[in-house]
């Protein structure tokens, strides 16, 4: 590690295999069991490799409140289900997400290798990650991803007065020859709570139609949507139908909560949605001509033709090359807190 004097504001440059150990020694710290630990600090530490700040080592304060609340199990070990030919269940036992999906991959990609498509339902799970993580991996061996998650409840469904809705993320990736996977991953509200966190903290409005005060009024003050208010899903009534789909098969079909279904009031400090997600698996080897990774390489260079100059992930992309090269620049602060985080006894 080393200091990086040509920044004004003072930044110290962690390596990404650095960050990745001490992420877990943190996680290990507050009880943790290892292969938990390994997950959830493989996960934050690509998010903030990748510059996705909302979801990288800022979310690590509030893992630890959570787990400190009793809210999370953090030692939970999932329960794979192999329900059907093209159907795989987990009960993630009051733990997070990413180490159920984690426990449930190699069936999930035999079955769908197998049958062409397979789902993975994971239920009484725990997701405080960006979701492009979970479907990254899947397009960078051949096969095209789709996972949604629900949250917890604070945005107004398009049309309603109250919030029902989480913020909801449906992420994509699929395989494209020639390049790395194409990969979007979006909150269904106009912003991701954690960068309504972000706003406040550093003194930001938020956009026109973000979001509502306490009494319903429209705001951009990204306290007021805090402090009472709530968020408003993205384009009106049609990121509200994608909200209610994510609502219906993140928890719906899972078994998981609905994002208003859980109660974490008498768990001071816990910020992690109980809900439940959802992956479906496709293998395009199976689609007509097998040819899948060149027909969307068809229609990438359409797209740069037509003058797009940054497709969905690119910009993650490029910070993850940067990062690799040049390591990961950290408020010292902020790894002062990772470091003392970690030897917590
Ligand atoms: P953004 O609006 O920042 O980005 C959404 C997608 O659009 C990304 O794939 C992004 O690519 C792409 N994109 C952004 N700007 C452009 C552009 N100008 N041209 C082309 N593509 C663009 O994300 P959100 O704020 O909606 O979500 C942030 C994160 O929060 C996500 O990772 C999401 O999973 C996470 N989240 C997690 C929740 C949970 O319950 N676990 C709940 C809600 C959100 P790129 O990444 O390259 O910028
Ligand atoms: O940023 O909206 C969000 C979020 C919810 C849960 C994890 N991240």
């Amino acid at each position: 590690m080393s200091s990086n004097s040509a920044d004004t504001v003072s930044r110290e440059i962690i390596t990404y295999p650095e960050l990745v150990a001490l992420l877990q020694q943190v996680f290990r710290a507050h009880g943790a069991s290892p292969s938990v630990a390994a997950v959830l600090a493989a996960n934050c530490a690509a998010a903030q490799r990748d510059g996705a700040e909302s979801h990288g080592v800022f979310r690590v304060a509030g893992y630890l409140s959570t787990i400190a609340s009793g809210w999370v199990n953090p030692a939970a070990e999932p329960q794979v289900e192999d329900v059907a030919a093209g159907y795989v269940a987990v009960d993630a036992g009051n733990g997070f997400a990413q180490p159920a999906l984690a426990a449930a991959r190699p069936l999930l990609i035999a079955k769908a290798r197998h049958a062409g498509i397979a789902v993975l339902a994971i239920r009484n799970s725990h997701h405080f990650a960006a979701l492009w993580p979970d479907v990254e991996p899947f397009a960078e061996e051949g096969l095209i991803a789709l996972s949604v998650v629900n949250s917890m409840t604070c945005v107004v469904p398009h049309g309603g007065k109250r919030p029902v809705f989480g913020t909801n993320p449906i992420a994509f990736a699929a395989p494209c020859a020639g390049r790395g996977p194409l990969v979007f991953d979006m909150a269904t509200s106009a912003l991701a709570h954690g960068d309504v966190q972000i706003a406040a903290r550093e003194g930001h409005m938020l956009p026109e139609g973000a979001g509502v005060d306490a009494q319903g009024a429209a705001t951009t003050d990204p306290r007021a949507v805090l402090d009472g208010g709530a968020l408003l899903p993205f384009g009106g009534h049609k990121g509200s139908a994608l909200s209610m789909m994510v609502e219906l098969l993140a928890a719906g079909l899972t078994g998981g909560n609905f994002s208003f279904e859980f109660d974490w009031s008498r768990h001071p400090g816990a910020q992690t949605p109980w809900t439940g997600q959802l992956l479906i698996v496709i293998d395009p080897a199976k689609s007509e001509g097998g040819q899948f990774a060149e027909r969307a390489r068809v229609l990438v260079e359409r797209m740069s033709d037509a003058g797009v100059s940054r497709l969905a992930g690119e910009r993650r992309y490029q910070n993850r090359k940067r990062s690799l090269e040049q390591g990961i620049p950290l408020a010292p602060e902020r790894l002062a807190a990772l470091r003392g985080w970690a030897v917590r006894a």
